[in-house]
Order: structure tokens, then sequence, then C-alpha cells
């Protein structure tokens, strides 16, 4: 039935609209400010980096660091909130210029194992167990910069260490295959799940998939989903759009290509996505042209389209299509597909 899904978004999503060409041309909005449209906007999960739970994390002792994030589950509750997961935010401290896990500096691999180690205590704080891991930098510019095996060892060594060091907590690797490196180490689905199995563990290793970090790597992202559900390792989503390939666009979902939309939001629901917990997760920027006051409209919009996708799919006669499958009709079905994206 629609309206079973819950829905989640990171305050990220709402954003002063810098890009690399151009300054921020909205105010800053503090967390405080952004909890409060989540209910409005039809939003009942929140996802975190680890410093958007705890700001400066970096100069704070972990005690200071999991009174924070305590305090911050219960502003959450306040709100009627669920944090659906937190990620460690791996790529912004002068450490992390060359990677986290797999950096070439031994003291800067430190600083990232023990970043991932604050951040699964911040998921602890806020009440969550699923951390994600996009893993921005570890990648390189040069392939002669790095060794490729010692840095996939390297990443899976991580993640062990993460599991060993909390065993309640799993990982949701979310694979991109550029942007910012030219090259990523993790750059699919199949190399996401796969690193699970370097690992004493890898039931509690996982994925997160995002609509534009699949189109981005030229694959489907349906089938991405599909490829992750034959698994069960399909713990969450980040549902938007791209247009073609070019830099992470973060479109509202559906808005570059509503027939590949509709096609995840099937694959979900024929699969019954969401029935173990599992969130549908946005990670959609608004137009650097939005104002001030209307700069949220972007995650009210994806949803609804999400939700009216899956009207369109549970309004299909499946014996319709099932029979155009036996015959062999794919033209039929085609045209079935789009007079029902049509409202026909
Ligand atoms: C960036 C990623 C990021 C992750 C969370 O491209 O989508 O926002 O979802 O670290
Ligand atoms: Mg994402």
């Amino acid at each position: 039935m629609a309206g079973e899904f819950r829905f989640s978004f990171g305050p990220w999503n709402i954003h002063e609209g810098a890009d690399p060409f151009g300054p921020p041309v909205r105010d800053t909005i503090a967390l405080a400010g952004k909890l409060e449209v989540y209910k409005q906007l039809g939003f009942d999960g929140i996802q975190l980096h680890d410093d958007d739970a705890v700001p400066d994390l970096n100069n704070l002792s972990p005690e200071q660091i999991s009174a924070q994030a305590k305090a911050l589950k219960k502003t959450l509750d306040g709100h009627g909130l669920a944090a659906e997961f937190v990620a460690p935010r791996l790529w912004e401290d002068p450490r992390t210029i060359d990677g986290g896990f797999t950096a070439n500096d031994p003291a800067c691999r430190e600083y990232a194992r023990d970043r991932l180690k604050r951040c699964i205590d911040i998921a602890r704080g806020v009440g969550t167990t699923d951390i994600v891991l996009w893993l921005a930098r570890e990648g390189t510019y040069i392939r002669e910069a790095k060794d490729p095996v010692l840095a996939t060892k390297r990443i899976a060594e991580a993640i062990q260490m993460g599991l060993d060091y909390d065993a309640d907590i799993r990982f949701l690797v979310e694979p991109k295959p550029n942007e910012p490196m030219d090259v990523a180490y993790i750059p699919t689905i199949g190399h996401a799940l796969a690193i699970g199995y370097l690992t004493s563990e890898p039931d509690r290793v996982g994925c997160l998939i995002e609509s534009a970090h699949a189109i981005l790597a030229g694959l489907d992202p349906s089938d991405e989903m599909g490829f992750a559900m034959a698994f069960g390792k399909l713990w969450s989503v980040h549902l938007n759009d791209q247009n073609s390939l070019k830099y992470d666009q973060d479109k509202a979902f559906g808005s570059a290509n509503l027939r590949r939309a509709f096609n995840q939001v099937r694959v979900l629901d024929l699969a019954d996505y969401g029935t173990n917990g599992e969130w549908v997760g946005l990670d959609i920027k608004a137009m650097r042209t939005q104002k001030e006051d209307v700069a949220t409209k972007h995650l009210g919009n994806s949803r609804e389209v999400f939700l009216k996708l899956v009207e369109v799919n549970q309004s299909l006669d499946q014996a319709q299509v099932d029979a155009l499958i036996a015959a062999r009709d794919y033209e039929e079905l085609d045209l079935l597909i789009m007079n029902s994206l049509l409202g026909d």
C-alpha cells in the first residue's frame, strides 16, 4: 500500500547553495532550525554525519562526544525523529587530503581510524547502530599514487576494526565511482558488497545505494538495488537524480528521468523494501537559484514523486504485465508503462 514507507534526509540537504564556482546564496540554518521542518515535510528520520551530530568533535574527548550525542538524541526524541545512521566525515580535515583509511601517511590513517571510532560512539549516543561509509577520498588522482591491493585491504581492515570496536554496529557502504577523486576504490555496489567478505563478519556489512552514484558509474540504479536485495544487503537508499555523466548533481528524485525513478520505486516496492525497517532516504540538493523561503521544496517534492510512483506501480495490472512478458511482447509492455506514467 502506498504510504507505508518512512522517509529520511540529512541536514546537509538543506544548504546554502555554494558550488565550486560561487559562494553561498542562502543563509546558514542551524541544525535546530532544520529539525523544525522534518515533520512538516513528511519525514521521520534524520541521517547524520558525525560532525552534524557533534560539531567540532576533533577537539572533544570521547566522553564529551558521547554526552553531546546523547543530548542530541533527546532533542530528536522531542521532535519525534529517529537517527537513521551516522557517517564519518573523512574528507574535510587536512589529515584526509590523501584519503582516510588509504592515506599513504600512517599518522593520517590513524586519524581516520580514530575518527571512525568516534563516529561509532556518536551512533550509539543518538540511538542507531548503522554506520554509513561514503569513501570520499579513498581513491586516486593518478593510479601510481597508491597500491590498489593494499588500499582495498586497508579499507577492509578499517571496517573490521569498526566491527570489533562495537559488536552491535553494522556498516552500510555507499559506493560512488568518482568525485572528489578521479577514480574511487569502491565504485559500485558489487565492490561494496564484496569488501564485506574480506572481514570476519560479512553479515554485518551491507550497502546504501545512491541513485546518482550508480548513474555516474554508468549503471542502472534499479538493477543495482535488485542486486543488493538478492544478497539481503540493501539496508538503505539515497534517492535522487542525475542528468547524464557530469558532476554529482543530487537532483530531485525523478526530475531527470522519470522512468528510471519509476523502476527504482518498482523494484523496491515489489521486494517489500522497508518491511525490515529500511528507510527511504533522500540525498538531494535544492537548485542554487532557489530563494531562501522555498529552499526545502526539493525534499517534499521528491517524497511526493516517490509516493505517486508507488501508486503507479501498484495500479499496474500485473496479470496484463505477466501476459505481455509471456508473449514476449515487450513493445506493448513498454507502451503500458509509458501510459501508466502519463496517467492513462
Ligand atoms: C556524497 C554522498 C554523501 C553521503 C554521506 O556524494 O552522497 O552525502 O551520502 O556521507
Ligand atoms: Mg549519499
